[in-house]
């Protein structure tokens, strides 16, 4: 259930932009006559001539697929249009290059067109198209999804069919320093916020956030207390969105900068205290990905078995369908999109490389990885393609190179069995679940039982609480999902998240209620940060996204330094955890039970002991708690200080929690 959501939004994200399927219109195949010229531009008629290039030389079945833009003025007439089921063919073969001459009603708009046979693509992008600004001849090479304006140009790509990867970075990368620049510990206890760098801050004007951005709002992220930054993928991507189709796993995404902005970041986040979580796609590239375009240029390519392809369809029932798709050579495996095939992670070739890109980013001070979808990592059969064995030993890899490192973090995503990563495979997993958990607890007024189960769990501090993320699977934002409550469920809900976990996780703008921004799916929960009460807060030009719905009463600048709102409740939590780490890494042993109007536990590390007592109804309480402490007194250190209270003989201390409040006493 959960990943179906996210490979359903990332399906319709993707198919729209790059299969044919959303372009073509109807009408039929046009098949123009013959026509040899390979130029046109005559006086006589405006024609469009597209040479293609296959290294094997067979265009048998091969043919165009021709669209016009949805809106503006239409290249083709309707009777060129094709469908998908009736590519024009190609007019000849001659030189070793197919041609297709095709006749334009419009010098000046664009031609959509893809060339497949079946449903097999090659190259496997959209090809777009102006004839004016282009010129009468385009040339494409297979698996290249450049359109090139010479013969010459095309002949030079041709001989790189099956080595474009040449292009890329892959030499051996060895352990380099493997000091920290975070203080000891940091690892076990930092309180994180997870960011999507394209919508943190933008710094150039272009509306889309960037590495600089976030550079630039550090101090605030400081100031909140944040200690760690998880950031979405930020190597260059196919997607140009979330990241997570990788075509370069060592250069950094043009749209956020730099290489130098990225070192820059990680130099400013480390002076301040903060470190730097890099997210890891290891379960699957983007098609783009020179290594991809290599396997799936030949069937004996050296990079095949880069990938999964099997001759003929397996016809797998996952998720989104079948997930086998078809290329010029048999079927490749790609679970979530074809524009996103699935690494072979039984080949060691392949988990040796990620390690030496693992390597790469840590050499370059990153504080660890964040690592996506690991329950995909492994393939074995139609009723075996998730959460398999195996899964487990790429993982120990990745700990093992990661904690080669001095004071590194790892977590997981797996969100259907976060008990069976944590611990020996992953270190630590997200408690997907517990979000839900801990929203109805607060909006119900009494702790759920599968809140009480974790808290209760060994595994409670290897399994980091959140409240929101990137995900629509996780549901909405906080402010969305507790809509109709008042803001004293949020704060119960950020409460338990933040001193029920060790190294909590909170998500870009869930610290000032930022909401959805009426757009579907992810694309709800990914919008612009809300900097202040207009969208110049953001970016000084138009934003990539549309911003959210409530920017205008739920934003930084509005909040900041108003003791009774959002932000300075989160503030105060991360605060309060700085000042105490009992609080962060201490033992947990809850004192309430399921159903209970009230969250209380003790934290302990050490000789000391706190009490954190959470009221859950919307009136006054007095509470107890059994601290196994006879005569002791305690310091209230949240929400103010100064108070005291003492156990009685038999080590209960008792206290009076106002509705939905939260306290927290230590001993000295
Ligand atoms: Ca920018
Ligand atoms: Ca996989």
């Amino acid at each position: 259930m959960t990943n179906m959501h996210r490979a359903l939004a990332l399906l319709a994200a993707a198919l729209c932009l790059l299969v044919a399927a959303c372009g073509g219109g109807g009408g039929s195949s046009g098949g123009s006559g013959g026509g040899s010229g390979s130029s046109s531009s005559s006086s006589a008629a405006l024609t469009l001539t597209i040479h293609y290039k296959r290294l094997d030389n067979d265009y048998s079945g091969w043919g165009l697929h021709l669209w016009n833009d949805t809106t503006g003025t239409a290249a083709i007439a309707s009777g060129t249009v094709t469908t998908w089921t009736s590519p024009r063919a190609f007019d000849s073969v001659t030189g070793g290059w197919a041609t297709a001459i095709i006749p334009l009603s419009n010098s000046n708009a664009h031609l959509n067109f893809l060339i497949h046979k079946g449903d097999a693509k090659s190259p496997m992008l959209d090809l777009r198209v102006n004839h004016a600004t282009f010129g009468s001849d385009v040339w494409v090479v297979q698996e290249t999804g450049t359109l090139y304006a010479t013969q010459a140009a095309a002949d030079t790509a041709a001989a790189k069919v099956g080595r474009q990867a040449e292009s890329l970075d892959m030499a051996a990368v060895p352990v380099g320093t493997t000091t920290s620049a975070l203080p000891a510990g940091w690892s076990q206890r930092g309180q994180f916020m997870e960011i999507f760098v394209r919508s943190y801050k933008d710094s150039d004007g272009d509306g889309r956030g960037d590495l600089k951005g976030l550079t630039s709002k550090l101090d605030y992220l400081q100031s909140l207390g944040v200690t760690g930054l998880w950031l979405m993928p930020v190597f260059e991507s196919q997607d140009n969105d979330h990241g997570y189709a990788v075509a370069d796993y060592r250069a950094i995404e043009r749209d956020y900068g730099t290489m130098a902005d990225f070192d820059e970041l990680v130099t400013q986040a480390h002076a301040r205290g903060i470190g730097i979580v890099l997210d890891y796609v290891m379960n699957h590239s983007a098609a783009q990905n020179p290594l991809f375009l290599d396997a799936v240029s030949s069937p004996t390519n050296s990079r095949r078995d880069w990938y999964v392809f099997n001759a003929t369809d397996p016809n797998w029932s996952t998720w989104g369908g079948n997930p086998w798709r078809p290329t010029a050579y048999g079927y490749n495996y790609g679970l979530f999109a074809d524009i996103m095939p699935d690494f072979n992670l039984k080949n060691p070739a392949v988990v040796a490389w990620h390690m030496d890109n693992l390597r790469f980013w840590l050499n370059r001070g990153v504080d660890g990885f964040r690592f996506d979808a690991v329950e995909t990592f492994v393939e074995n059969g139609s009723a075996n393609w998730y959460n398999q064995p195996e899964t487990h030993a790429v993982l120990i890899q990745a700990r093992n190179t990661i904690n080669s490192y001095a004071n590194r973090y790892m977590v997981c995503e797996a969100p259907d069995h976060p008990g069976d990563y944590a611990g020996a495979s992953c270190g630590h997993v997200f408690a997907f679940g517990r979000q839900s958990d801990i929203r109805t607890t607060a909006t119900s007024g009494a702790m759920t039982a599968g809140l009480a189960a974790h808290f209760a769990s060994p595994q409670r501090s290897v399994l980091p609480l959140f409240l929101s993320n990137h995900d629509s699977f996780a549901g909405s934002r906080p402010i969305v999902e507790l809509s109709g409550h008042a803001e004293g469920d949020y704060r119960i809900a950020a409460a338990i998240a933040i001193l029920g976990s060790d190294t909590p996780f909170a998500y870009y703008g869930e610290e000032i209620g930022m909401g959805s921004n009426g757009e579907s799916g992810d694309a709800s929960l990914r919008a612009p940060m809300s900097w202040t009460n207009t969208v110049a807060g953001f970016t000084s030009g138009t934003p990539y996204r549309t911003v959210a719905s409530n920017l205008a009463s739920y934003n930084a600048a509005a909040q900041t330094g108003v003791s009774v709102s959002l932000l300075e409740t989160y503030r105060g939590l991360y605060a309060v955890r700085t000042a105490n780490p009992l609080l962060q890494s201490g033992t947990l042993t809850l004192l309430s039970a399921a159903g209970d109007p009230r969250v209380v536990f003790l934290r302990r590390q050490a000789a000391q002991t706190a009490v954190v007592l959470i009221n859950l109804s919307t009136t006054s309480q007095t509470m107890t708690a059994d601290t196994g402490l006879s005569v002791t007194t305690f310091a209230t250190i949240y929400p103010t200080t100064g108070a005291t209270v003492t156990s009685n003989a038999s080590g209960r201390i008792t206290m009076t929690i106002p509705a939905q409040g939260v306290a927290i006493v230590r001993t000295p």
